[in-house]
């Protein structure tokens, strides 16, 4: 059988495969669930300082290719994942990852220095969601990027990534890859949900969900194209230190294949997390095993990044 172990930024993962910061991960119980599947990792929810409930609801509705949100980063604040990830390294012995996504520079400051003193294996710092009403998309504003990434790396002592916003115009990749280059990120993860798209229901002539008019990030098999895009251009623009991990329509293993041939190290799976359960993630290790095996692969390294061009 084919091997689909992976290492990110040192850290070993049983397979490729695992869960991305969001979907069903705020509390200890619904991360149990995560520790007790096939999910080679516990990615926990996105952070802040303080708890918050998050968006009004209805803030999340599955679509016939995917899903939009606007869940407002509703998360239990920083010290209760601390102590999660206490329980879930010793319980479920797989790498625990911390996402974090303070309001501003000093709470993220706050909050990274809280986690070096946590057993978490990575941390994945993520200044780009779509959702925070009155905030912009922070990973479109270059400087302020530079400013973050600044200030983590002379904080943070754990292996560390970024969460990316999907970009479009290849100058913006170019400009990006710029500011990562400058700093020891460990990785990038391409790419959060595609911000600001608007779901109508025609019958009812309503909009879907109720934060911001209606707008919410678009998720699932709508963003798998401009998620392999960002995957690509950041494996070629990047230093060969910085791994990527690809997240956008994970549903099959022939989709985790495709992640890896533009070059990520890893996928991660978040709306088919949520419409199929946790069983999507032995689900699509095994179809990733059975496809590249067919192929003649032994293991992730035969073709990671050996996508061929035109
Ligand atoms: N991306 C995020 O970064 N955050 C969440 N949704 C999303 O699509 C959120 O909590 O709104």
């Amino acid at each position: 059988m084919a091997d689909i172990s992976t290492e990110i930024a040192g850290v070993k993962l049983e397979t490729c495969v695992f869960n991305t910061a969001g979907p069903a991960d705020v509390t200890l119980k619904e991360l149990e669930v995560i520790g007790k599947s096939k999910s080679s990792a516990i990615t926990m929810k996105s952070c802040t300082l303080e708890q918050r409930k998050g968006n009004p609801e209805p803030r999340y509705a599955d679509l016939e290719f995917g899903s939009i949100n606007s869940m407002g980063l509703p998360n239990l604040g920083y010290k209760a994942y601390i102590k999660f990830s206490k329980i879930l390294k010793e319980k479920y012995k797989k790498p625990v990852v911390a996402s974090i996504s303070g309001m501003t520079l000093k709470d993220n400051i706050v909050i990274f220095k809280a986690f070096n003193n946590s057993p978490v294996d990575l941390i994945e710092f993520n200044p780009g969601s779509p959702n925070t009403i009155g905030k912009p998309i922070v990973g479109y504003d270059f400087q302020e990027m530079d400013r973050l990434l600044d200030a983590v790396s002379r904080i943070c002592r754990k292996p560390w990534g970024v969460k990316l916003p999907a970009y479009f115009d290849l100058v913006h990749y170019d400009q990006i890859a710029k500011v990562i280059n400058k700093y020891p990120v460990k990785f990038v993860t391409c790419i959060n949900s595609v911000g600001n798209g608007l779901v109508i229901d025609p019958y009812k002539e309503k909009t879907v969900i109720k934060p911001k008019g209606g707008f919410g990030g678009i998720g699932g098999r709508y963003i798998k194209y401009t998620a392999l895009a960002n995957v690509r251009r950041f494996y070629e623009l990047l230093g060969s230190k910085i791994q990527i991990i690809g997240v956008g329509g994970v549903y099959f293993g022939i989709d985790a294949f495709e992640f890896i041939l533009a070059g990520a190290s890893a996928v991660q799976i978040g709306t088919a997390f949520l419409q199929k359960g946790p069983g999507i993630f032995g689900y699509v290790q095994e179809e990733l095993k059975s496809f590249i095996a067919k192929k003649g692969y032994k293991n992730l390294s035969d073709f990671q990044g050996k996508l061929i061009t035109l």
